[in-house]
């Protein structure tokens, strides 16, 4: 049976479209951090919709499970292979065409497997600009973006990746495609399907295809560091911030004193950015209008005139604002190469972030003894990846369950952005009501009643 349908994909994804040895299909199953491995019997990668659509109806033929991937950047282990019997992984790495650009209409159509990056450069060459943004851009796709409606660094502006999607292309469990890839702004003509497939993680069917929303390129950008004394002088400073900057305002981001320790301990010769103090915030604004320069230097006086930040640095060049940037952008792989930790996701009303940050950290240093916090993320949208380095024997778990139980409190969400993939399964039915698990449950049961697209991510399988 096996046979058959790997004869059957390398047939439809052709030469060097199918990876069957263990070494080739090794990077498809095993996640970025390392954390989570699986099986499958083989990686297709198919280079057209249509052949992603014989893909998909092969391994419905044959019974086999669907996993889509696409930079396998994710941290949630929602595109990683694990405890399914018969899985294909369904790469889209190899669609990544820019399909056409309208810059008249500030839209840009592109295939899944277009890696977020080349999407930016696109936009750029064609005077646009594509304003999703994160650390991971470089590798993370489009189809993936999609799939966990992807945040990053200036969703407080633009939104997450479910704001900037005009038209979707899908290719449904039974292998039809539903083609909505339509790049307008207004359409009520029934229901809006596409949404369904935003944010779902592959639990419904293959993204293909996208028609993205641009945005003029701001002629003007200001980057700023704050140094301040405590979490609660965030909040107030990133009240203060938004006060003068208004509609200028991009992301706003907090990290902590301990991720720059952490990244002078791998890069000892670098020297801090500003004086040191328990937390930071980053300020990004951007604008068409001259003045942005006063505007922003307007909201650092501010907040330091009003004492909730003891020091600022408005950044004085390009390079210099990459560099400020860059004490946010490598946290995630300095907190990975200082060894295990427990990843968090949450979001709680940006006002309750000092209390959470507080019962947080001290409930979880009380009952696990020797870890230690690396608390940063997007505070401008309530979401703080509250991560916890572990000390050898320390189970992730856990500690998962202490931070989630806080999270409840505050009448938060265990994932902003990363998703639910695998990694959180077992705790959704904890965190929505029965009547939200039977919604969901319906919707996947309608799309995917056989559940052959991603199995055991968001919704644990039967069995477990
Ligand atoms: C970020 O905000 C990413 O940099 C990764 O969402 C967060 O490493 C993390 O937990
Ligand atoms: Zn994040």
């Amino acid at each position: 049976m096996s046979d058959a349908l790997l004869a059957r994909l390398a047939e439809i994804c052709g030469p060097g479209g199918l990876l069957v040895e263990p070494a080739d299909v090794a990077p498809f199953v095993t996640d970025w951090r390392g954390v989570f491995s699986g099986t499958a019997l083989a990686v297709a990668r198919p280079d057209t919709t249509r052949s992603v659509a014989q893909c998909v109806r092969a391994c419905a033929d044959a019974g086999a499970a669907v996993v889509p991937q696409g930079g396998n950047t994710g941290l949630a282990a929602g595109a990683t292979p694990m405890g399914l019997e018969r899985a294909v992984v369904l790469s889209l790495s190899r669609m990544r065409r820019i399909r056409a650009i309208d810059a008249l209409g500030f839209s840009i159509a592109v295939d899944a497997g277009c890696v977020l990056a080349d999407v930016q450069a696109a936009a750029e060459e064609a005077g646009r600009f594509f304003p999703l943004s994160l650390a991971a851009q470089g590798s993370a796709q489009v189809g993936g973006l999609i799939s966990t409606n992807a945040g990053g660094t200036a969703v407080l502006r633009y939104g997450s990746m479910r704001a900037l999607v005009l038209g979707l292309e899908v290719v449904l469990p039974d292998g039809s495609i539903a083609d909505g890839l339509r790049a307008l702004r207004k359409d009520n003509a029934g229901y809006d399907w596409k949404q369904l497939f935003i944010g779902s993680e592959g639990t419904l069917g293959v993204v293909t295809g996208a028609v993205l929303r641009l945005f003029a390129r701001p002629a003007h950008r200001a980057t700023a560091l704050l140094a301040v004394p405590s979490a609660q002088d965030a909040i107030a400073a990133f009240g203060d911030v938004q006060e003068a900057l208004g509609e200028s305002l991009v992301g706003c981001e907090l990290f902590s004193d301990r991720a720059i320790d952490l990244r002078l301990t791998h890069e000892p010769k670098l020297v801090r950015p500003i004086a040191a103090q328990p937390w930071y915030l980053l300020v990004e604004a951007a604008s068409a209008l001259a003045g942005l320069r006063d505007g922003a230097e307007a909201a650092l006086a501010l907040a330091v005139d009003r004492g909730h930040a003891v020091d600022c640095l408005l950044a004085q060049s390009s390079s210099q604002a990459h560099s400020l940037w860059s004490w946010r952008e490598t946290i995630t792989e300095n907190e990975r190469r200082a060894g295990r930790s427990a990843k968090h996701d949450v979001s709680v009303p940006i006002s309750a972030i000092p209390a959470f940050l507080e019962r947080a950290t001290h409930e979880v240093e009380l009952k696990h003894p020797g870890t230690q916090v690396l608390a940063f993320g997007h505070v401008g949208d309530g979401n703080i990846h509250f991560n916890v380095l572990l000390a050898p024997g320390q189970s992730a778990a856990e500690i998962n369950r202490t931070v989630h139980a806080i999270v409840r409190e505050f009448a938060g969400s265990i994932t902003a952005e990363h998703g639910i993939g695998r990694y959180r399964a077992a705790e959704l039915s904890e965190h929505r009501s029965e009547t939200e698990m039977a919604l969901m449950r319906a919707v996947k049961h309608a799309i995917d009643p056989h559940d052959r697209m991603n199995p055991g991510a968001v919704f644990l399988k039967p069995e477990e």
